[in-house]
């Protein structure tokens, strides 16, 4: 039985020490927000599935077996052997400024539809995972995000959704017009403060937004405020969470490992000072080491960071 199922793009991501102009080594990494979220909850021993369509080539194979590695199930992914891979560029301009620039339009992922979703749907899962970046990948792609939420939530699963706006792939008005009505299927929402108006009205305030999302159903509103933590809205009201004190050497990822982080507190069914505090780990350890998902803790790693001194040898 899968704890959590996920679906989206799986990313080729080239990782370059400086700048990209100035040419240099680039590094390939297996990126994608709901893949790191699928990572960071298999690290922690839950069972975690990924669906959708890799490039069926060797760029495909590599993103399918870092996946395997990591104990994520790959086994309802569509090879396609028309597209190929989405690729993500990440270039190191300052030592804590990385800049991202994607090769994706067009890409295997973005050809996900409906009918890639229904066998993984019908298998069943405790939590279904969804991000903003999917629905904005295509059309297609966007009618299986709404169709996988509407089934999911009937069939009883906790639905968690992360807006994870990214500018790069659509205006702020087109992810409202679509994200606003998704979350209605919606247990959980995750959102950085300056994401939180894309589930609502325009410019509305964090507090007439989250009431408006908890008054259509929503259990659990996350609001990730990076280095001040985070806050939890539920209807008996708001939690603040602080933020591990790391040094933060790259913030990528830093939010999927956060949102599995509460989704392992959930799936471990812990009250919400336990889900919080693991969500605010995993972001820990998702700054404090370079990559996406590479640092994330094993179960037996969680308290690592837990009142440690700069510097300490363990
Ligand atoms: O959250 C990290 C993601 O931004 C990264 O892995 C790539 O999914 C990605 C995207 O579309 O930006």
């Amino acid at each position: 039985d899968i704890d959590l199922l996920t679906f989206g793009e799986a990313l080729v991501s080239l990782r370059s020490a400086g700048p990209l102009a100035a040419g240099g080594p680039l590094t390939p990494h297996l990126a994608g927000a709901e893949c790191n979220v699928a990572i960071g909850v298999s690290r922690l021993g839950h069972r975690a599935a990924f669906v959708g369509r890799v490039s069926d080539d060797e760029l495909g194979g590599f993103l399918l077996r870092q996946l395997r590695a990591e104990c994520v199930d790959v086994a309802h992914v569509t090879r396609d052997p028309e597209r190929s891979a989405g690729l993500m560029f990440l270039e190191r301009r300052t030592a804590d400024l990385t800049r991202v620039v994607y090769q994706r339009a067009g890409s295997a992922g973005s050809a996900l539809r409906v009918d890639d979703l229904r066998a993984a749907l019908a298998a069943g899962t405790r939590v279904l995972h969804l991000t903003g970046i999917t629905p904005a990948l295509s059309d297609t792609v966007r009618e299986a995000t709404e169709w996988a939420a509407r089934t999911a939530a009937r069939a009883g699963a906790l639905v968690c959704l992360d807006v994870n706006y990214r500018a790069g792939l659509w205006s702020r008005d087109a992810a409202r017009a679509v994200l606003t009505p998704l979350a209605d299927h919606v247990s959980v929402v995750v959102a950085s403060a300056d994401e939180l108006d894309l589930v609502g009205v325009p410019g509305a305030d964090e507090q007439t937004v989250v009431a408006s999302l908890l008054d259509r159903g929503v259990s659990t509103v996350l609001v990730k405020l990076g280095g001040d933590g985070a806050r939890a809205y539920t209807r008996d009201g708001c939690r603040h969470a602080a933020a591990l004190p790391v040094t933060a050497v790259d913030t990528v990822g830093a939010g999927d490992a956060f949102t599995a982080g509460y989704l392992s507190g959930h799936l471990d069914g812990l009250d919400l000072a336990g889900r919080l505090r693991r969500a605010v780990t995993l972001g820990a350890f998702a700054v404090a080491g370079h990559g996406d998902w590479e640092c994330l803790p094993r179960r037996d790693e969680l308290s690592l960071l837990d009142s440690r001194q700069p510097g300490d040898t363990i």
